[in-house]
């Protein structure tokens, strides 16, 4: 807004989308929190009723299903393990305000089965439905609302489906798989650390009850995986619906500033950090609690890990997807008065969090790793194909070419 006799028109715009729009944050002072609360609250007992697990994306979200619950299923990306694993894939999938698209592995049918699988989608924006992928069921509809109404349904009318018990213990099952990662070299043969094990060891230093901002590329879905270990009070996943980098500095800022008890997690790629480093200079200056962790493989990791999968050695050189060898974000950040470590090796890391952990106000780690391997996420959202309808988008979303008469 750039003129404040613009004020009554735009706060009346605002309440509007806020009222009507999609969910998330908005300008009209209801508590979002406390909605997502009521929400998990529907939507479990919804799936104790029908026993059906609840999967989450990779998509924005404050991760609100206590990981107690018995149908956490976790992160849908498992999904697309099932036939690897000899499980028989879903034949419902009920995608409840959960948008179709890269972080539900685009229209490549990995994680959403393209036969053999009804799908229904309840979204509050009708667009959204059937947007990608086609859908059996359509409802344009909260899904508080929904959830709430369906459980009010089944006070009277008890649940008739069938359900197989054996395959939900299965699938549930799955976030407990040893991490095919768990064998291989801590060390990469480049001398960087795994991403895998150098995360999964930082966490463990990690305080419990963390707020934790996940930001980037690979570099948050190899701390997706173990985040549990660390206990989060609560995940902040930035990349949103279309996969955004660098806002995470600003949701820690925020947690920081609201929760000044808790200590704030900041984890970000190289790439990502390099969008708004400049807020540790802010972070200093009002002494937050925030320790921000640089996962550094010197590259924009998931950006040339789709080249190399789609390109390999046809066109080799990367030069835009890389990042500088030099940039030293540990001192950097010492620069900008935030106390900081870099760490290399898995040894670096018990002396780095004693340090860090000692201090007042803002820290920072940089976390040198390797940009192999490719996270199997970049892997399942690359489709490579030959056909001339098609134009391949390294790691988003293939398109239909756009039809011209000749
Ligand atoms: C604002 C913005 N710019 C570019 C992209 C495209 N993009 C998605 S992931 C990625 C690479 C991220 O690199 P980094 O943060 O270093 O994480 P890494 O994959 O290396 O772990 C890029 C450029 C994006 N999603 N958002
Ligand atoms: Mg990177």
């Amino acid at each position: 807004m750039t003129n404040p006799e613009d004020t009554p028109r735009i706060v009346k715009y605002a309440m509007g989308v806020a009222l009507s729009g999609a969910p998330g944050r908005c300008l009209n002072g209801v508590d979002p929190d406390a909605s997502m609360y009521k929400a998990a609250e529907s939507l479990m007992k919804l799936s104790e009723t029908c026993h059906m697990p609840i999967f989450d994306t990779t998509k924005c979200k404050i991760s609100f299903f206590p990981s107690q619950f018995a149908l956490n299923g976790g992160a849908s990306s498992a999904l697309a393990l099932l036939p690897h694993v000899g499980i028989q894939r879903p034949d419902l999938i009920l995608l409840l305000g959960a948008r179709t698209g890269m972080f539900l592995g685009g229209r490549s049918g990995a994680i959403i089965p393209d036969k053999d699988c009804k799908l229904v989608q309840v979204d509050v924006d009708g667009a959204e439905i059937g947007r990608t992928l086609p859908v059996d069921l359509g409802a344009i509809c909260d899904v508080t609302q929904f959830a709430a109404g369906l459980n009010r349904h089944f006070e009277t009318a008890s649940f008739q489906g069938s359900v197989d018990t054996k395959w939900v213990d299965d699938v549930l099952g799955l976030k407990s798989l040893p991490s095919p990662y768990e064998q291989q070299a801590e060390v990469q043969p480049s001398g960087r650390l795994h991403p895998y094990h150098a995360l999964k060891h930082l966490l463990t230093f990690v305080p419990k009850e963390s707020i934790i901002i996940l930001d980037g590329g690979e570099a948050p879905l190899w701390a997706g995986e173990m985040i549990s270990t660390c206990s989060p009070s609560a995940i902040v996943k930035s990349s949103g619906g279309l996969g955004f980098l660098g806002n995470g500095f600003g949701y820690a800022l925020g947690a920081a500033v609201a929760c000044p008890d808790q200590t704030v997690i900041n984890l970000h790629g190289d790439g990502s950090a390099g969008f708004h480093f400049m807020d540790l200079d802010t972070y200093k200056r009002h002494n937050l609690n925030i320790m921000t962790i640089v996962v550094n493989n010197y590259c924009w990791g998931m950006s040339s890990n789709g080249q190399d999968l789609i390109y390999g050695t046809k066109t080799p050189t990367r030069p835009v997807s890389h990042l500088s060898p030099v940039t030293d974000y540990s001192l950097v950040a010492k620069a900008l008065g935030n106390a900081s470590a870099k760490i290399q090796s898995i040894d670096d890391m018990s002396p780095a969090f004693v340090k860090l952990l000692d201090q007042s106000g803002p820290t920072c780690i940089e976390l040198v790793v390797d940009d192999k391997p490719i996270h199997p996420i970049t892997v399942s959202m690359v489709g490579q194909t030959d056909e001339p309808g098609m134009v391949v988008v390294p790691y988003y979303d293939n398109v239909p070419r756009a039809y011209y008469k000749s």
